[in-house]
This record gives structure tokens, C-alpha cells and sequence, in this order.
């Protein structure tokens, strides 16, 4: 069955929001704006997909709406999209990283690693290759399938990330574009913000700010919270759009959109993955030392097979 991509612009009745705010359950998932009005491309799943199919249907995921709201404002979201298989790799990694990040404060005799804190929230950075299998997801054909429609046909695996937000103690996390957190100029990569877990306003979902509601698509500088540690680059008064999406949904915005996440004040942990896909390697500005990772995913639009070797 074909998938349907629907772009709408519809305005959400009052039952609809009752529903989101008591954390019903939702029949369907998307982005709220703050006027209520719902302005996103949806690809809808009859089901979820199996991995290794006889199916190969990834090019129908993205519509040229969605490629076409990337340019304009910067992201696109994708419901539902990441193989059961996948997404249960992706869970068993998370109690996996969020142990050896307790091993490594332990050692060092801290609670507060970078911008981790312990119980409360976990940002735990390039460690895809310490969790079985998590690889399979990272350099995964839905993962090739984003790049080619974002950043091209050549793509390096440049970050990965899992945000774990701690039942009632997950804080927010502050206005940034992840370019700011480099620091310079580079050509823009992708983020592919994966929802591990259905996502709500009180679970601390990401928000984004479309270029065009932000006025500005290019590096801004970001300031350092003390008391966080968040680098933080927007200041204004919009509140951005929410997440409010069910597991297994992809959230694609770029290295200069600017997003946020909120408070998990929920009795459950709210976990999301993050990978990042560059198009070229990036160094740190005026040195041949790589910024984070270049491991080679995409060649030619090719999935490298150096990816898919366990190294
Ligand atoms: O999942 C979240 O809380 C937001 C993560 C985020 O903004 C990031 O990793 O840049």
C-alpha cells in the first residue's frame, strides 16, 4: 500500500488539545504550533516496515514537501518510520551507554559530566560503537535515505548522541542550533533526532523554530549557562513548535535550526537517539584535526561499506 503524504495546515479543536495536555493517548501524532495550527508534512505508515523485506520503499518516505520544508524552514518530520527492530536495538543501547556514563563519573567522582547530570538527564556522546548493534540503526538504509534528501549524496557519520531525560528530574535543555556547539562557520549537517520514546509535552519533547519564525538561518553565537552548561542562541520570545510524536519518529532539521527540549515532569525516562550527517569531513576551524567523527556512510548516494563493517 502506497504511503500517503499529507501536508496540512489545519486548525486543531479544542478536544484535540484537552487531549495532548492530560497525555491521552493520541491518534495521531504531529507538530503544534503555538496558535494550535498544525503545519507539517506527515508521511503516514499503514504499519511499521520489517528490516530486511523484500520491500525497499525508503524513497517514497520523503515527499518533495518534505525536502522543500527542509530548505524553507530548516526541518521536516517523518511518523513512525524506524523498523521494530531498530527502534528495540536503539532502547537496549540506552540502559547499555547510561551504565558506562555512571562507570566514567564514578571514576572521575562526579555527578556532572559535560552537560550530563547524573539521575536527571544524559547526553551521551559518540559511543555508538559500545552498544550492540547500534550501528545497524546508525548507517541504516532509513538513515541513508534522510541524508540523500538533506545534505547530498555524500555523507559522513560526524556525531551520535542519546538524550535521556530521567522521570520528574530530566530538565530542559536551552535554544541552540548544534552548529553552535561547534563553535564556526561549517556547510550545514543533518540531525536525525529519533523519538525512542512516544513524545509529549510533559515527557520534555524537542521543539524547533522554522528558519522562517526565527528570521535567521545562519551560525549565531551561543552563550554558556553556568548553571547548566547549555550553550544557548536564542533569546527570543517564540516558543518554536513541539514534537509531539509517537516512537519511532524521526524529527530531520539542520545544524542551524534552532530547537530546544522541555522538562520531563512524567514518572517514566524519555529517551530520544540523535544521530548527525555531515557532506564533507569537519575539522576544527584552521586545523586538519577533525571536529568529531568522519566515519564514510555515503559515497556517490552509495552506502559505504566501511560503515557497514563492524570495525
Ligand atoms: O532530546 C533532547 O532533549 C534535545 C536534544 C538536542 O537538542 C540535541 O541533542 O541537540
Amino acid at each position: 500500500m502506497p504511503r500517503q503524504t499529507i501536508f496540512s495546515t489545519t486548525k486543531l479543536g479544542s478536544a484535540r488539545q484537552d487531549a495532548v495536555h492530560s497525555g491521552t493517548p493520541e491518534p495521531e501524532s504531529s507538530f503544534l504550533s503555538e496558535d494550535n495550527t498544525r503545519s507539517h508534512f506527515v508521511s503516514q505508515m499503514p504499519a511499521r516496515r520489517e528490516c530486511g523485506g523484500m520491500e525497499s520503499p525508503m524513497s517514497l518516505l520523503i515527499s518533495d514537501e518534505h525536502r522543500q520544508q527542509y530548505v524553507d524552514d530548516g526541518y521536516f518530520i517523518l511518523e513512525r518510520v524506524i523498523p521494530d527492530e531498530h527502534l528495540q536495538i536503539i532502547r537496549d543501547a540506552c540502559d547499555y551507554l547510561i551504565d558506562l556514563m555512571h562507570q566514567e563519573m564514578d571514576r572521575l567522582g562526579t555527578d556532572h559530566i559535560h552537560i550530563s547530570h547524573r539521575g536527571k538527564r544524559y547526553h551521551i556522546a559518540k559511543q555508538y560503537e559500545q552498544a550492540p548493534r547500534l550501528r545497524e540503526y546508525v548507517f541504516s538504509d532509513l538513515m541513508a535515505e534522510v541524508c540523500r534528501a538533506t545534505i547530498g549524496d555524500q555523507a559522513y557519520l560526524f556525531y551520535d548522541q542519546y538524550v535521556a531525560k530521567a522521570a520528574e528530574q530530566g530538565i530542559k535543555f536551552s535554544w541552540h542550533q548544534d552548529g553552535g556547539y561547534l563553535g564556526f562557520p561549517h556547510r550545514p549537517y543533518v540531525t536525525i533526532w529519533a523519538a525512542v520514546d512516544d513524545m509529549t509535552l510533559e515527557n520534555g519533547t524537542a521543539w524547533v523554530l522554522p528558519f522562517s519564525t526565527a528570521g535567521i538561518r545562519t551560525l549565531v553565537e551561543h552563550i554558556r549557562d553556568s548553571e547548566t552548561g547549555d550553550k544557548v542562541g536564542y533569546f527570543g520570545r517564540e516558543s518554536g513548535i513541539p514534537a509531539v510524536v509517537p516512537a519511532g519518529s524521526l524529527v530531520v532539521f539542520s545544524s542551524l535550526t534552532f530547537h530546544r527540549s522541555g522538562a520531563n515532569t512524567t514518572d517514566r525516562m524519555r529517551r530520544a537517539y540523535v544521530t548527525q550527517y555531515s557532506p564533507e569531513p569537519i575539522y576544527k576551524a584552521g586545523t586538519k584535526e577533525l571536529a568529531h567523527l568522519a566515519v564514510p556512510f555515503l559515497s556517490d548516494g552509495a552506502i559505504s561499506r566501511q560503515s557497514t563493517q563492524a570495525q
